[in-house]
């Protein structure tokens, strides 16, 4: 594989091609590009009324490879129809999950019941009674229901209702395992828990601090934002520890200057080790201080506890901050300079950021520096979670989440005439704990992949083993539909979001409420998440209550009903009418008046963690690669890391030596979660020596259940790891990577997580 120098670019344009060979033809997947629908991928909110592939600044065309891929697997056809009585569940179990991806649209209900080692067909009606019927048996708070951020806001609105008046709050949602850290972190700085900018705010910014995040893999449209920034002599400053090839150059494929040229998006690019930001910015902080840098005006005017800060700041030494960040004191330095002379200022980040133990103290840490140069509060500058799945900003805002805001709880019950359930509800991961402790008996979800989003997937397969049932609704298959199993478990194909009759909604991470059409359905079989909802609601809870379910088959209906519920939403109400997307007011923030009780922000103190990992130890990140979508792996090679396969740990060239290691080596990698063989040592420069990256969801079994307290999310990020030599280097058929199912090293197909690559 050529090493790429640049991210992007006519590799992007070529994909096009070859997708749309795939699907049929260029017409047919440019026009299903172009429908009126919210795209799929990620949460920069491309689509809805301005057609696809226009985004919130009117631009077009903005397209990415990853909503390609999303949209040429919505268009593939059904699974075939001997499928399951030819594939054994330990055949499944050891497909890759881009080979269950492939296998087609699930369009007919199935069952695995435990009676045989197979899945088989069943009656939407069967299925839908037997759900019933379960539900009917359990109590309510030995159930959970887990919603990812690829459904709309009307399904998640009807699964939160369902599941409160059926009596739990065991609600919860994929930004547990996301940017939960973000909104904890935001709602305690400033009152807002979602980006205070919209797209023209980050266009008109002359420094973008982008940390933690990859972009030019998982927000590709951003790129062309950041290039933009830069053009007009502005500045991006990368906080990665790994040096990401589409954030130094990227050829944006609608930019022909740029797709001839190339463009350089970091102005500095700067290394901490994982886990070493909250130090980092710090640092950042206390030079600003030094240099009298800082908006005394406006910490005085608009921010609470800048004495107390200013005081810890100045008692920290460097040295402490050099050795807890990885960063040297001259590169903060002019860090430091660089946002002194910047005029408007955006601080952007994702995953690297909130995926750590200290996720909710990181977020704070970016809120301080922000606040201590008067950046939130204006145009042009402010704070920005560049969210995930296209639609989790919105599944949270219409309440799928264990604990509901108060206004919503009541509005809920006297717009209902129901009192509502006040047990504290479990979130994503202690739903898992629940499981494995044998307190939960059913557990539903909407969309996603649980088991394979999981910390310790061992871990995360047996609790769902505990259920007496699982219920998955999903367009595709998926390793959880192999390996998460329950007792008796239930696929309900569902749906994709321009396939579904009525039109729908999708709230950006810019918080613009977008409209989706719909379209006509692709396969005779998979149902509206909607109709699935209202339909197994009225089963459990009768049509004789306060709700008629058979009412909320429709999605004007439930529009109307969260329109009336969550605050900022009335114009909801209207939209099938007036067709108007809009902004949830007050979320963009452009005075320095904040949402708290004071009207002020807040400055947050936080000691400066020690890096993880004891003597001989590496500090692993598990990330995504360029051909992948979340558990979803369209393609097993990595373009920007120039890497062709996925078993591999990739290491700094210091660190193979240190560890008496070649390139190429099969080694054994091990953490207190777990143990995998046979993985490939690569050589890889680009990362800061002592921390190694492998790729998610393959390595779940080495990531721990530690999480942040204070947002529940783990630290799939920071995971303390032993590499072992196992062999000679490969140069030949490589060895098979195996989950380590004891100290024995004995391994078994089952286990093999979907490693197999065929
Ligand atoms: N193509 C594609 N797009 C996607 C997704 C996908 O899977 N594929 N997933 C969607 C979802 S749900 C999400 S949440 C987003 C995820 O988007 P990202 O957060 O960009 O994805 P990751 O690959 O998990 O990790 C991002 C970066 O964090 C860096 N990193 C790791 N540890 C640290 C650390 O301690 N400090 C710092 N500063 N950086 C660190 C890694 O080097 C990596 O570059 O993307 C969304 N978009
Ligand atoms: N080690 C490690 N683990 C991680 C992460 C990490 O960086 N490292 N990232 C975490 C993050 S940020 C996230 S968001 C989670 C991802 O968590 P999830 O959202 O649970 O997982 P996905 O892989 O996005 O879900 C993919 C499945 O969604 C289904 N699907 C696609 N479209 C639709 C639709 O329209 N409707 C329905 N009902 N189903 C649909 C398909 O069947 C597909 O198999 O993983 C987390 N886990
Ligand atoms: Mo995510």
């Amino acid at each position: 594989m050529r090493e790429r120098k640049t991210g992007g670019g006519w590799p992007a344009v070529w994909y096009t091609f070859r997708k749309a060979r795939e699907v049929g033809g260029i017409v047919k997947l440019w026009k299903a590009m172009r429908s009126k629908n919210a795209c799929k991928t990620c949460a920069l909110g491309m689509g809805g009324q301005a057609g696809g592939m226009v985004n919130e600044a009117g631009h077009f065309p903005e397209v990415c490879k990853k909503s390609l891929q999303a949209m040429a697997s919505d268009m593939q056809g059904a699974v075939r129809r001997d499928f399951f009585e030819t594939y054994s569940l330990p055949q499944l179990q050891a497909f890759s999950p881009r080979e269950l991806e492939t296998c087609g649209r699930l369009t007919t209900p199935l069952i695995y019941d435990g009676q045989s080692q197979y899945y088989r067909p069943i009656e939407w009606d069967d299925a839908l009674a037997r759900i019933a019927a379960r539900l009917g048996e359990v109590s309510p708070d030995e159930t959970f229901w887990y919603v990812s951020g690829r459904s709309s806001n009307e399904a998640g609105f009807l699964l939160q209702l369902f599941a409160r008046i059926y009596g739990t709050n065991n609600v919860s949602n994929c930004s547990y395992y996301c940017h939960q850290a973000s909104g904890v972190g935001l709602s305690n700085s400033i009152g807002v828990s979602t980006a205070t900018v919209n797209l023209e705010d980050v266009e008109g910014a002359d420094l973008v601090f982008l940390i933690g995040a990859n972009p030019a893999s998982n927000h590709p449209r951003l790129m062309r934002t950041l290039m933009q920034t830069r053009r007009n002599g502005g500045e991006v400053i990368v906080i990665n520890p790994v040096v990401e090839t589409g954030l130094v150059n990227f050829s944006v494929p609608s930019d022909v200057r740029s797709l001839m040229f190339g463009s350089a998006i970091a102005s500095l690019y700067v290394q901490p080790h994982i886990g070493g930001d909250l130090a980092l910015l710090t640092g950042i902080a206390k030079r600003l201080d030094e240099m009298k840098a800082t908006d005394e005006a406006f910490l005085s005017a608009h921010c609470l506890g800048w004495e107390e800060l200013r005081t810890q700041l100045r008692a920290l030494s460097w040295e402490d901050i050099h050795m807890r960040s990885g960063v040297d004191r001259a590169t903060i330095d002019e860090m430091a300079r660089r946002y002194a002379r910047a005029k408007n200022v955006v601080f952007a980040w994702t995953m690297g950021i909130t995926h750590h133990v200290h996720g909710v103290a990181n977020v704070e840490a970016i809120a301080n520096l922000a606040l201590v140069r008067g950046m939130v509060g204006r145009p042009n500058a402010g704070l920005m979670p560049i969210r995930g799945h296209s639609n989790v900003q919105g599944i949270g805002s219409v309440g799928v989440m264990p604990k509901l805001k108060d206004a919503i709880l009541q509005r809920l019950e006297s717009h209902f005439g129901v009192p509502l359930p006040k047990t504290p509800g479990l979130d994503t991961i202690a739903s898992i704990e629940a499981a494995a402790a044998g307190q939960l008996k059913f557990g539903f979800c909407l969309g996603g992949n649980l088991f394979g989003s999981n910390p310790d997937a061992t871990f995360a397969g047996q609790a769902m083993q505990q259920l007496d049932m699982a219920v998955y609704l999903n367009t595709t298959l998926n390793t959880g539909h192999a390996h998460g199993l329950a007792k008796e478990t239930i696929i309900l194909p569902v749906l994709a979001r321009d396939e579904e009759p009525e039109p729908t909604t999708q709230e950006s991470m810019f918080s613009l409420v977008r409209l989706s059409d719909g379209g006509p359905a692709r396969h005779k079989g998979p149902r509206s998440e909607i109709a699935i909802l209202s339909d197994l609601a009225r089963r459990v809870l009768g049509s004789s209550g306060p709700i008629r379910w058979d009412q909320m088959a429709t999605s004007g209906q439930i529009r109307e009903s969260i329109s009336r519920i969550i605050p900022g939403w009335e114009q909801l109400g209207q939209i099938d009418r007036t067709r108007q997307e809009f902004h949830i007011p007050g979320r963009r923030l452009s005075e320095a008046r904040f949402p708290t009780p004071t009207a002020k922000a807040t400055l947050h103190i936080h000691e400066l963690p020690a890096l993880r990992g004891g003597p001989g130890q590496l500090r692993l990140m598990t990330v995504r690669s360029e051909g992948q979508f979340n558990t979803v792996v369209y393609e097993d090679y990595d373009l920007y890391r120039n890497q062709t396969r996925r078993d591999i740990v990739l290491m700094h060239p210091d660190d193979l030596a240190r560890l008496g290691l070649v390139a190429d080596q099969p080694v054994r990698v091990s953490s207190e979660a777990g143990a995998l063989s046979n993985v490939i040592a690569r050589s890889y420069d680009k990362i800061k020596a002592g921390n190694v990256l492998m790729y998610y969801p393959e390595a779940n079994v080495l990531v721990t259940r530690a999480v942040d307290p204070a947002s529940r999310t783990p630290a799939f990020k920071n995971v303390a790891v032993t590499v072992e030599p196992m062999g000679a280097p490969v140069n030949g058929a490589p060895p098979t990577m195996e989950i380590v199912t004891s100290d024995a090293a004995e391994t078994g197909p089952s286990s093999r997580a979907g490693m197999r690559a065929c």
